[in-house]
C-alpha cells in the first residue's frame, strides 16, 4: 500500500486582503490563516458545552458515511438526537455520527454576533453561515461543493485534518458522473492503488487545523476531512465571481442535482451501479495511458 502525494497547505499568522488576493484568491491557492479569529468573541466562546447550553433541546439530523442505495436522494440523516446527548457523546466517544449544514441563521441566530466576515476581499454571501460537527474518527468523504463557492473553513475545539485537492486533480480522483463526490469505496488514507490506479498520481495539500485556524479552500476544491477529536467548524461562502465557474454552479445547482434524483427514483440502484462502474473504467484507462506513456 501506499500513500496519496501530498505537501502542507501554507500557513501564515495574519494576512493583508491585498497578499490574500494577489498570492492566494487570484491564483486560487489554499492557505490556512492561523490568527484570523483571534479578535473573534467565538475564539474565546465557542466550545461544545456553548454549543450544548445554546442549542441543546434541538432535534439535530446525524449523518453517517453509510453509500447512499437504491432510490434513496443524496443525503439521507442515519438518525437524530438531541443537540444535548449528540454533544456529550462527541465530547466522549469516538463516533462516525456527524452533523451537517447547520444553518446557523435560522437555528442559532444568536451566535450571530460572535464573528465577523473577515475583511480580505472576498464576497461573502451573508444568507448562509454554516456549522458542522463530528466526533472523534469521524470523516467527511472526499467532495466539492456544488455551489462551487469560495469557502472560508473556521475550526474550534479539537483538531481535524484536512486533504484537498484542486479542480485539475478531478480526472485522477474517480469523480462520479452527476454528482461531486468520487466512489465512495475509496479510501484516501490505505489507498489501493492496484484497484485505483489513477490514485498514484493524484496530488493534494494537507493541514492539521486546530482551534480557531482559519482555511481557504477555493472554488471547486475537493475536501476529504477526518475529525480528530470531538469538535465543530463554520463555513462562511463567497459565490463564483468568473462568469464560467457562474455557469457551472447553475448547471450543478438547477440541472445536475435534479436530473440525478429524477435518475434515481427511475432507475435506483441500477443507476448507481452504472455510474460507478462508468468512472472507474473511464478513470483506469486514463491511468492506463499514463503508465504507457512514461514507459
Ligand atoms: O468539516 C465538515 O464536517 C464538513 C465541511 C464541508 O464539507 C464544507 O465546509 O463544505
Amino acid at each position: 500500500m501506499g500513500q496519496i502525494k501530498t505537501t502542507p497547505i501554507p500557513r501564515v499568522q495574519n494576512i493583508s486582503k491585498a497578499d490574500f488576493i494577489k498570492n492566494y484568491y487570484k491564483p486560487q491557492k489554499p492557505v490556512l490563516i492561523e490568527g484570523l479569529t483571534k479578535n473573534w468573541k467565538a475564539f474565546q466562546k465557542w466550545n461544545l458545552d456553548y454549543i450544548q447550553q445554546h442549542a441543546g433541546d434541538q432535534t439535530v439530523p446525524l449523518y453517517n458515511n453509510e453509500p447512499t442505495k437504491g432510490k434513496q436522494n443524496s443525503a439521507e440523516p442515519a438518525t437524530e438526537m438531541k443537540m444535548a446527548d449528540y454533544i456529550e457523546l462527541i465530547k466522549n466517544k469516538p463516533t462516525d455520527l456527524r452533523i451537517f449544514f447547520y444553518d446557523l441563521k435560522v437555528k442559532l441566530p444568536e451566535l450571530l454576533n460572535d464573528f465577523e466576515y473577515p475583511d480580505i476581499g472576498l464576497k461573502f454571501f451573508k444568507r448562509l453561515p454554516v456549522l458542522f460537527f463530528g466526533g472523534e474518527g469521524s470523516k467527511v468523504l472526499p467532495h466539492y461543493d456544488m455551489d462551487l463557492a469560495d469557502l472560508v473553513h473556521f475550526h474550534f475545539q479539537g483538531t481535524k485534518d484536512v486533504m484537498l485537492f484542486s479542480p485539475e486533480q478531478t480526472k485522477y480522483m474517480y469523480k462520479i458522473p452527476f454528482a461531486v463526490h468520487n466512489l465512495e469505496t475509496i479510501d484516501l488514507d490505505n489507498p489501493d492503488f492496484h484497484k485505483y490506479p489513477a490514485l498514484q498520481y493524484l496530488e493534494g495539500l494537507q493541514a492539521t487545523m486546530k482551534h480557531g485556524d482559519a482555511l481557504y479552500m477555493p472554488s471547486g476544491y475537493w475536501h476529504y476531512i477526518k475529525y480528530l477529536d470531538g469538535g465543530f467548524s463554520m463555513t462562511l461562502r463567497a459565490f463564483p465571481r468568473h462568469v464560467g465557474r457562474l455557469g457551472n454552479m447553475l448547471y450543478n445547482v438547477f440541472f445536475m442535482r435534479h436530473f440525478e434524483n429524477v435518475m434515481r427514483k427511475s432507475f435506483g440502484q441500477k443507476w448507481i451501479d452504472h455510474k460507478e462502474k462508468r468512472s472507474l473504467s473511464k478513470t483506469n484507462q486514463r491511468a492506463a495511458k499514463l503508465k504507457k506513456q512514461s514507459l
